[in-house]
Order: structure tokens, then C-alpha cells, then sequence
């Protein structure tokens, strides 16, 4: 089922990997025309214009921007029990590890009267984006939420698309919103969405960074946005590749690169191993697994688009450097000392470690986050995390002596860059103190 792509014998570079891999082909660019005017109308009309995109887009139109806080206590009154119990579960676990993402003011003294204070300031006011297209995500609300209130985030805004018929994004979105204490959602999606939050509209005030992963729209409009307000990264389709040898049970192999192509016809599942037997046998276990599950069209879409594919390498460090140069959201690795060789591993998103920790545990109940750097990002960047949306505050004191101490370096240097009312800043303090 899955395309094959035989490199045993071969030593690919890591810049040649790139061009020979499977990868969804993302062109952010192409829609950014698109949304700008989009964007630019949001920003005039203000709410007006977002519920014209969201009849529009999503077919429904929102009485008004805001959700009514008695709307997210009424959902979350109504939520099934065992959903509830599920959440709040995902909740602690996410908040246990999250919490420990804080971090202490750093104070360094350069000098005997010379310190410098890296002081962790959380961003003021955040905007996360719950996308709800095939599905719903109220586990993307735990991932986004969390982080942000264990930076110590004032003010969390929470933007979701209205769904049909009742205008409102999904039910167990806003509850969990109102599980978490997140009393400020907006019911506005896409591109429209993001304008929302950057430039404000209606009740909504702009936020000061915008998180959560969305459609290709919303990416765009993240781009176009970025620099009047932050972004967390630019979000693409759910990737997972499995790094495995003849070891792993080809069950659970077909099963995880199913379960994250269930997201979307354009999410990539990619199998790298050094066992044909386990690539014949995967296959096998994919003919059989995708015909009986829920949403098996998007899934063979999804498995036998170019994205996806099976890479035969000679040994795992081959594998290594192939997963490397792919830089996954997700990457399981089931070999033999899988820890061993998860260590070695520099390029991914997450790593899921041996036999019993699959993508979809880290989607929901690990602990870890699932908002992950996609499309090759993760060679650069990580996860959200609290520390995105803590900001490093560099607070610098001096003390005359050690001021004067270094002056005349720092009077060499403005000079060699030619610019010497730099360095008079500094000696107009130290005049008349024969330095
Ligand atoms: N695998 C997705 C997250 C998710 N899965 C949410 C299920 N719900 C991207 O990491
Ligand atoms: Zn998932």
C-alpha cells in the first residue's frame, strides 16, 4: 500500500535526503492573496465582517462574535461523564509536566557590581486557535491552554469556528474551555479568526501572540499577521514517521501510521525501517486494518498520497540519518534498545519510545504536548511549550565602579563602528574621575 523507496546501498547526504523523501508539498505562499483581503476587511469592519467569512465559510451565522460564558457552563453541564472524566485526566498530566517548564529568574554577576537578570515574563494576552474542520479538538484546547496558564498568562482568549447548526464552536470545545477556567471564546474560524485576534473586533481586544495549529487559511493568516502580533509556528498536516527494525510488531506499526493519517487526506505517515519483511508485513496490516476503520477514505488518501511511503534503509544508523533529515512532527521508535536509539536521534518534533508509547498517547494523556513543528520545522524548533509564552527580560544594573571599569571597551568599540555618542554616554558619567 504505501509507495517504497529503497535506499540500501546507497549513502545519501542530508541535502540530497531532502529532495528524495516523501513530504506533503504546502504552499503557503499560494493563499496568502487569498486571505490578506480577508484579513484587511476584519480589520475595518470589525465583527460585522467576521460572521460575513464565517456565513461564508462555515455556513452559519454567529448572534454575536463572543460565546456567552452561560453557553460554556451549559456545555460543560452537558458533557458526557466519561469525556469529562477523560479531560480532566489529560488536564493533570499535561499540567504536571507544563508546570515544570517554569522558569526562575537567571541572575548572573558579570562583575563584582555588574549583574545582569534574565527575568521570565509571561506575554500578557494570548489568542489560541481550536481548529474544527474533520474533527473536533478538545484536547487541542487542554494542549494550548495549559501551557499558557502555567506561564502565568493574564488573559486567554480561546477562537474556534462555528459549527451548524447552532453557530457556536463544538460543544466539548467549549467545555473545555469551561473546564479550564477559560471564560473568553469567540466563535470565529480561519483566516477571519486570526484578524480577530491580531487587530481586535468587537469585544475582542487584539492579542499579544496568536498559538494552535489550523488549516492552510489560518497558517496563511498567521504569516500575514506575524510581526503585528507573534506566532507559535506555522502549523502544516499531522506528520508521523516510525523508525522500526524487525523487532516491531508490524500490528502496531500499521496502526499508528493509520491513526495520524485519520486526520486529514494531506497528513503524511511514513515507515523507515531496515526489514522488508516488517515493510511487506506493515502492508499487509494496512490492507487489512484500513478498510474496517471509521474514516478509511481520508486514510488511503492519506497513505497513498506522495507524502506518505516506506524507506528501506541498510542499518538504523541510515535510519537515523533519515528520520533526521525529515525532522517529524511525531517519530516513534520501535527497534531493539529504542532508547539507545532515540537518544541519537536530533531532529523531531516528539519522540515516542518503544513498544507501548504511541502517537496518539502523546496526543491526548502523556503529558507532553501535541502542538509540534511540522513540514521539516522541527530541525529549528520545538513544541509549544510555557515557555512560549514566556518572554526573557534582560534587566541590567551596573554600579559606577564597574561601570568605569569597562568603559573605555566599550568607548573602542562605539568608535570602531563609528559611533562615538555611544561611547559618550558612558563617559559623560565618568567625567572627572580621572579615568
Ligand atoms: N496528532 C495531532 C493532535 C491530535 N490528535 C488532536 C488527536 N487530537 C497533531 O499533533
Ligand atoms: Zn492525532
Amino acid at each position: 500500500m504505501l509507495t517504497r523507496l529503497d535506499l540500501r546501498g546507497t549513502r545519501p547526504t542530508p541535502r540530497s535526503l531532502r529532495g528524495i523523501l516523501p513530504r506533503a508539498a504546502v504552499d503557503v505562499a499560494s493563499v496568502l492573496a487569498t486571505v490578506e483581503p480577508i484579513i484587511a476587511d476584519v480589520r475595518h469592519r470589525g465583527e460585522e465582517a467576521a460572521h460575513d467569512y464565517s456565513e461564508r465559510f462555515d455556513g452559519v451565522r454567529p448572534a454575536s462574535l463572543r460565546v456567552d460564558p452561560a453557553e460554556l457552563a451549559r456545555a460543560l453541564a452537558a458533557l458526557d461523564p466519561d469525556i469529562r472524566e477523560a479531560l480532566q485526566v489529560a488536564i493533570e498530566r499535561v499540567r504536571k509536566v507544563h508546570a515544570e517548564q517554569r522558569r526562575p529568574d537567571v541572575t548572573t554577576e558579570v562583575v563584582p557590581g555588574g549583574v545582569v537578570v534574565e527575568r521570565f515574563v509571561p506575554v500578557q494576552r494570548v489568542g489560541l486557535y481550536v481548529p474544527g474542520g474533520l474533527a473536533m479538538y478538545p484536547s487541542s484546547v487542554v494542549m494550548n491552554v495549559v501551557p499558557a496558564q502555567e506561564a502565568g498568562v493574564d488573559s486567554i482568549v480561546v477562537v474556534s469556528p462555528p459549527q451548524k447548526p447552532s453557530a457556536l464552536p463544538d460543544e466539548r470545545v467549549l467545555a473545555a474551555c469551561a473546564l479550564l477556567g477559560v471564560d473568553e471564546v469567540y466563535a470565529v474560524g480561519g483566516a477571519q479568526a486570526v484578524a480577530v485576534l491580531a487587530y481586535g473586533a468587537g469585544e475582542c481586544e487584539p492579542v499579544d501572540l496568536i498559538t494552535g495549529p489550523g488549516n492552510i487559511y489560518v497558517t496563511a493568516a498567521k504569516r500575514a499577521v506575524r510581526g503585528v502580533v507573534a506566532i507559535d509556528a506555522e502549523a502544516g498536516p499531522t506528520e508521523i514517521a516510525i523508525l522500526a527494525d524487525g523487532t516491531a510488531d508490524p500490528v502496531h506499526v500499521a496502526a499508528d501510521l493509520i491513526s495520524q493519517a485519520e486526520h486529514d487526506p494531506s497528513a503524511a505517515s511514513v515507515l523507515v525501517t531496515t526489514s522488508t519483511e516488517l515493510a511487506d508485513a506493515v502492508d499487509e496490516e494496512l490492507a487489512r486494518q484500513v478498510p474496517v476503520t471509521k474514516h478509511s477514505g481520508r486514510i488511503l488518501t492519506a497513505l497513498t498520497g506522495p507524502q506518505s511511503g516506506t524507506v528501506l534503509v541498510d542499518d538504523i544508523d541510515a535510519g537515523v540519518a533519515v528520520v533526521d533529515a525529515y525532522a517529524a512532527e511525531h517519530l516513534e521508535i520501535q527497534t531493539r534498545d529504542a532508547a539507545g536509539v532515540a537518544a541519537r536521534v536530533r531532529n523531531a518534533g516528539a519522540i515516542f519510545v518503544g513498544a507501548y508509547s504511541p502517537v496518539s498517547l502523546g496526543d491526548y494523556c502523556a503529558g507532553s504536548n501535541h502542538v509540534l513543528p511540522t513540514g521539516g520545522c522541527a530541525r529549528h524548533s520545538g513544541g509549544l511549550s510555557t515557555a512560549t509564552f514566556l518572554r526573557g527580560i534582560h534587566v541590567i544594573t551596573y554600579d559606577e565602579t564597574a561601570l568605569a571599569d569597562v568603559a573605555r571597551h566599550v568607548v573602542t568599540l562605539a568608535e570602531a563602528e563609528d559611533l562615538p555618542a555611544h561611547g559618550q554616554a558612558v563617559t559623560a558619567r565618568l567625567r572627572g574621575q580621572g579615568r
